[in-house]
């Protein structure tokens, strides 16, 4: 009884996300009827709107701190207050995509974890993790040494922890038929590593298969969870190595809404840098702050202010503080809500009664709503639904009707094109296959003038990229000369990156802005090219205003901008990871410049390398497949156009095929003849 009520408001917290799924599933079922009455021509692109909204599977992801309380606060958003592992030893170590009553889920499978394949595994070795990477670059040899020593030993550990496993596995993928804690346990978080050599079987097998595992999807049915949302729980940003920052990062490319958790008690303190670097990546009506671990705080109404107001400042400072929301709350609270036993720990319950005065902790269903609605979890519920409906739901929707009507404008052009032949209006002297030949080769020729558009628009951002380097090497190249000279050879230097990324990403969104422009253009050629094609062939007039172009791609920025560069981490972060971090017995040094005249080009050479592989991802990771999903839908229209050609003619010809063939040639009159035949024929 108690445990139903807090389900029930849990549940109300999608009710915006709810209602939304159940606009699209009318939708659908419109589609599924107007399928079984359509033209055949029409199948296969009705046959592709259903599939885009059965698979639409808009995804959420937690990133923050390591020890936030990222799984913690998963588990109390999808009510499963035990799924995930979460405690104060094993760490997450894998992107888990937790999907809710998804339509999708592989046959007899509720959780799948893929395995990193040999490639990969061995670059992870080969470069010592991003860390061992960029202390290379930084000129730190012999840290450098020890982290790619370091990351050797895991390697060997892991290989020779699953022995003749290792083979079978890397590349591979394991699914299970039903979720459990322990399997879950043995891929996605990490315990004590020394207490993982003790073999396969023996004692605790968890974290036994994390370091090899990339991605785990796990799948949860339950009433009154929205159908098709994904929710990401991710490892912390500030992971050892940096080895899965990469992974990370693209999780978060695909999320248009992200929640970053903080911990109450660090908040004001430090926002951790890599945090902010990804916050200034994403779009900032797309993140959610969420300050978790208030329970920890002694009086968290007193301190949510100071908390916020610092979190503001340190956003104002960057320029970011516009759309971003900032809800506070405990993951912890809200676990002990949806649970029917256990008790708060003395410190939290005190918190709790702290922030609301007149609770009767004695009365147990009340002191449960209390922790529940203090949790923030119904407020993240409600804000996630918002940004979810109002981001990537309305512009789906928008995307599917405009699709749709298309369908319809064609399906009705088709239809009507019987009546105009039986008022012997329609002019039917070209063959099927002239008329397919004819378009083919037009819709080719939009799609040459296309590609090299592209090609153009590529070479003219990598031209920018490079162009923005070199305006970042200058500047930096003339602050560390007046570094040196006031300060000398030795010392902490820095230079700010987010100049930089702000020029690329600038850059990057502009090629888009104009790609998209491309494509209109190529959607419009392609409408020409058949409407003249049906005028001055068929003498069939279609009302451009009618037809609907399909929505294009919503562009976003590319969050790899927020990779970490060894030029954030000069100065006091190298400092602190070798006195205090991983290596453990590597001691702080400052960074050692050499003489003045070596600084230019060792600098020089340094942020080349660092931010060429930058560049190359931008282009080749990011635009590319930007260029080849805008050529997709162009082809896709392009394709749906010609057989809607042919479908057209197929209609004026039938029932009247003799007759089409003994009509006279019009001979040079077919300007003339066009113009009485042209009728409109679409609603
Ligand atoms: N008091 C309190 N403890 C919390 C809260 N959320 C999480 N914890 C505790 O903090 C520890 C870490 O929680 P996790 O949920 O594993 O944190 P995480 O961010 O997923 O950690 P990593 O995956 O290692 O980065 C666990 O012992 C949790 O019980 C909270 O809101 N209040
Ligand atoms: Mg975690």
């Amino acid at each position: 009884m108690m445990k139903g009520n807090i389900r029930q408001k849990h549940r109300e917290g999608f009710a915006e996300l709810n209602r939304y799924w159940s606009r699209l599933a009318d939708l659908e079922k419109a589609v599924e009827d107007f399928y079984d009455f359509s033209l055949a021509f029409v199948e296969e692109p009705i046959g592709r709107v259903l599939d885009r909204i059965r698979s639409f599977e808009p995804s959420v992801s937690v990133i923050g701190q390591i020890k936030a309380g990222k799984s913690t606060l998963v588990n109390a958003l999808v009510g499963e207050t035990d799924l995930l592992p979460s405690d104060v030893n094993p760490w997450t170590s894998v992107i888990t995509a937790l999907h809710l009553n998804s339509r999708h889920r592989p046959k007899d499978t509720r959780a799948l974890f893929r395995f990193f394949d040999q490639d990969e595994w061995d670059r992870l070795v080969a470069t010592g993790g991003r860390l061992g990477e960029m202390a290379t670059r930084a000129g730190f040899e012999q840290e450098a040494e020890e982290v790619r020593s370091q990351v050797t030993r895991m390697r060997q550990s892991t290989e020779a922890r699953l022995g003749s496993q290792f083979a079978s596995i890397i590349g591979s993928n394991h699914a299970y038929p039903v979720l459990d804690k322990e399997t879950i346990n043995r891929y996605i978080c990490y315990g004590d590593p020394s207490e993982l050599t003790t073999g396969l079987g023996a004692g605790s097998n968890d974290g036994v298969f994390a370091d090899i595992t990339k991605s785990a999807d796990l799948y949860i049915d339950a009433e009154g969870l929205p159908s098709g949302l994904c929710i990401r729980d991710t490892p912390g940003v500030n992971d050892t190595f940096m080895m899965r920052e990469q992974i990370t990062l693209n999780a978060i490319q695909d999320s248009r809404v992200c929640v970053v958790v903080l911990s109450a008690h660090q908040a004001l303190s430090t926002m951790d840098v890599a945090i902010l670097r990804i916050i200034c990546a994403v779009e900032a009506r797309e993140v959610v702050i969420f300050v978790n671990r208030i329970d920890e705080l002694d009086d968290p109404e007193g301190e949510k202010e100071k908390i916020r107001e610092s979190i503001r400042r340190t956003l104002l400072r960057l320029g970011l503080d516009q759309d971003i929301s900032i809800l506070f709350g405990s993951g912890y609270w809200a676990n002990f809500a949806l649970s029917d036993e256990g008790q708060l720990m003395p410190r939290s319950l005190a918190s709790l009664q702290r922030l609301c005065p007149g609770l009767d902790v004695g009365d147990p269903v009340a002191l449960r709503e209390a922790a529940f609605e203090a949790s923030g979890v119904p407020a993240l519920h409600r804000m996630v639904a918002e940004r979810v409906v109002e981001g990537p739901g309305v512009a789906f929707l928008k995307d599917i009707e405009a699709e749709i009507r298309l369908i319809i404008e064609m399906s009705e052009a088709v239809d009507s094109a019987a009546r105009l032949r039986d008022a012997g209006m329609a002019v039917l002297t070209i063959s099927q296959a002239e008329l397919m030949m004819k378009v083919a080769d037009s819709l080719q020729k939009v799609m040459v003038t296309f590609d090299a558009a592209a090609v153009e628009l590529r070479a003219g951002l990598h031209e920018r990229l490079t162009r923005a380097r070199e305006t970042f090497v200058e500047s930096a190249v003339e602050a560390l000369q007046s570094h040196i000279q006031a300060f000398g050879e030795t010392g902490s230097w820095e230079h700010d990156p987010t100049g930089l990324r702000m020029m690329m990403r600038t850059a990057y969104l502009s090629a888009c802005g104009r790609l998209r422009r491309e494509g209109e253009i190529s959607f419009e050629s392609v409408l020409d090219t058949v409407q003249d094609l049906l005028q001055n062939e068929l003498g069939v007039y279609r009302n451009p205003a009618t037809i609907d172009f399909p929505e294009q791609q919503q562009h976003t920025a590319p969050t790899v901008l927020a990779r970490t560069l060894s030029l954030d981490l000069q100065g006091s972060w190298w400092q602190r990871i070798w006195e205090t971090g991983v290596t453990g017995r590597l001691t702080g040094r400052f960074l050692r410049f050499g003489s003045a005249k070596k600084v230019e080009k060792k600098y020089r050479t340094m942020i080349i390398e660092e931010t060429q592989p930058l560049i190359d991802n931008l282009l080749t990771d990011f635009f590319d497949p930007a260029v080849a999903v805008t050529r997709e839908i162009v082809t896709g229209f392009a394709l749906d156009q010609s057989q809607f050609c042919e479908a057209l003619l197929e209609r004026l010809h039938e029932d009247a095929p003799a007759q089409a063939a003994k009509a006279p040639a019009p001979g040079g009159d077919s300007t003339a003849a066009d113009l009485t035949m042209a009728r409109r024929l679409s609603a």
